[in-house]
């Protein structure tokens, strides 16, 4: 088989494709998003879904039927999916259910650079952690023969780097044979009452011993001798970080992990005896650090400074010097901005001008927050914008909390806005509430995807359906709802927030304008290969 040059992400639409994997479904995030995308470009039957916990359950289903099945996210979206996570660690499956997660150390576009190997170990869930494409290839191969064997989901952490890098790809021969779907009903092992629930925590444990007992004997982990004596130095390492220490320091060992939950920690701690020094190089939080130390091995945990950011190659070297100084800062980026013709911008310019408190989201939109507009006050994670919004009008004294607005995306709407839009109207404020959907018709932050909202499937086409905002404000109980082009009609836009925020009452106003780069996308497909323009 001929070698290709792939990014981690498109190694592990390959390898979906090459195990036979059913469905693949997630929702966008950066770096994780293009899993999907090129998979269904594979000929894989991919599709976003609203959210990564209704993603995680559908796969589940799925699985619960025996099919193999992929989620993708990014390291955030493990925190909405955590839920059925858990749970699911503790039902099991009967086909494979494979979790791509995919780490932003440094937070190129993320709110928090959180660790998901400690999801791994709080879920109970194995985990394997690619350093490069080849590797996103065969161990999501290996994620997919694993889970079918132990009947668990299993995590593959990614990382940015890992992500976005291309490293040549030699796939495997022939694809995994799928076992055919099919429900057998098992109602202890699938249903979670706790009479059934407890017993299933005693076999998780005993199945979590068993992949440790793997792990201890697995090849998948390997002992890459440095051009050293072998004793000097020894580094312990997995990912993205096994790169940098290959070249910052090449006269190390090293202990390159594959599985980084469950830890093979007899071996590892074998291996940081045998040598003179030994330290854990990982990106993010100490977790080999503290395992090792917690079962007595002889490990150096880096500094505190080497948890924050990327790792590099200088950075390693600087860590392994156990260097304390200060740190040089970075090279200054590009900062980003929005659009010129951004249909954002005149909602944060009249929303700048009327003196709003703006209860912020994620998305384009937050830039919102920068010069000139300066029209966001907070912004913690998805869909919070509302609640986040209603909790300060019900405590704020009148003249403030009349000010008080809640911006959110349209693809973050769907995600995880309209429960915040349900407690509106459950738990009004006394001085009622404003909330404006910036619909754009695109998830325009993380490269122009679909949601349920835009009418358009992950492939562009047309969907089953598309989610009428206004109608649902109704359904609700929330009968002040406007539409309005901010871009066409920005006088008539600001008027319209001043006199909702006066009225007192629940109003919702859907500030509707394509995103322009999705409009020229649509029209683009359109012209070369006859897609739908919708
Ligand atoms: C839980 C979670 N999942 C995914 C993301 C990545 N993400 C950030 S904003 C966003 C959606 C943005 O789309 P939209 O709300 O329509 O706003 P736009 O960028 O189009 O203005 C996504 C998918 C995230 N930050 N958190």
């Amino acid at each position: 088989m001929s070698s290709r040059l792939l990014t981690g992400n498109e190694a592990v639409a390959l390898a979906a494709r090459d195990a036979m994997i059913a469905l693949g479904t997630g929702y966008p995030g950066t770096p994780s998003t293009e899993i999907l995308e090129n998979f269904g470009a594979l000929g894989g039957r991919a599709q976003w879904a609203p959210n990564e916990k209704v993603a995680l359950e559908v796969a589940l289903g799925a699985a619960y039927a025996c099919g193999r099945v992929l989620v993708t996210m990014k390291h955030v979206g493990v925190n909405v999916a955590a839920d059925p996570l858990f749970t699911a660690a503790y039902t099991g499956v009967t086909g494979a259910l494979v979790i791509a997660a995919a780490d932003d150390p440094g937070m190129h576009s993320s709110q928090n650079e959180q660790d998901t190997r400690r999801y791994a170990e709080a879920a109970g869930v194995p985990m394997l952690e690619p350093a490069d494409s080849q590797e996103a290839y065969d161990y999501m191969l290996a994620a997919t023969e694993l889970s079918e064997r132990f009947g668990t989901p299993v995590l593959l952490r990614m990382t940015t780097r890992v992500c976005h890098s291309k490293t040549p790809v030699t796939p495997r021969g022939a694809p995994l044979p799928a076992p055919p779907p099919g429900y057998e009903r098992d109602i202890p092992r699938r249903v979670m009452i706790p009479a059934y629930a407890r017993p299933a925590h005693r076999k998780l444990r005993e199945k979590l011993s068993r992949l440790a007992d793997w792990s201890e004997e697995s090849d998948l982990h390997r002992v890459i001798p440095g051009t050293g004596d072998g004793k000097a130095l020894g580094v312990i390492t997995s990912g993205v970080a096994t790169m940098h220490v290959a070249e910052a320091a090449p006269e190390a060992s090293m202990f390159k992990l594959a599985m980084t939950y469950p830890l093979p920690l007899k071996r590892l701690a074998e291996f940081a005896r045998s040598v003179e020094r030994c330290v854990a190089v990982e990106e993010g939080d100490p977790y080999l650090a503290n395992a090792l130390r917690a079962a007595d091995a002889p490990v150096e945990a880096p500094i505190e400074e080497f948890r924050f950011g990327e790792l590099s190659v200088s950075r390693v070297q600087r860590l392994l010097a156990g260097e304390t100084a200060p740190e040089p800062p970075p090279e200054p980026g590009k900062p980003p901005r929005l659009c010129p013709n951004c249909p954002h911008r005149n909602v944060f310019g009249a929303l700048s001008r009327i003196g709003c408190i703006v209860s912020g989201d994620i998305g384009c939109y937050t830039l919102g927050v920068l010069p000139p507009f300066e029209a966001m006050d907070t912004c913690a994670c998805m869909g919070a914008s509302i609640g986040a919004g209603l909790g300060m009008r019900h405590v704020l004294p009148r003249q403030q909390a009349k000010r008080v607005v809640s911006v959110i995306g349209d693809s973050t709407f769907v995600h995880s806005g309209v429960t915040g839009l349900i407690d509106m109207a459950y738990n009004p404020p006394p001085t009622g509430h404003v909330v404006i959907i910036l619909d754009n018709e695109v998830t325009a932050m993380t490269g122009l995807q679909e949601h349920p909202g835009t009418g358009r499937r992950l492939d562009h086409g047309p969907a089953a359906n598309k989610i009428n905002y206004e109608a649902l404000a109704w359904a609700l109980g929330i009968q002040d709802v406007h539409t309005v082009d901010p871009l066409e009609n920005e006088a008539g836009f600001e008027q319209l927030v001043r006199d909702c925020l006066e009225n007192e009452g629940l109003s919702l106003i859907v500030a509707r304008r394509p995103c322009p780069l999705s409009v020229n996308r649509l029209a683009r497909m359109a012209a070369e290969c006859g897609a739908p323009e919708s």
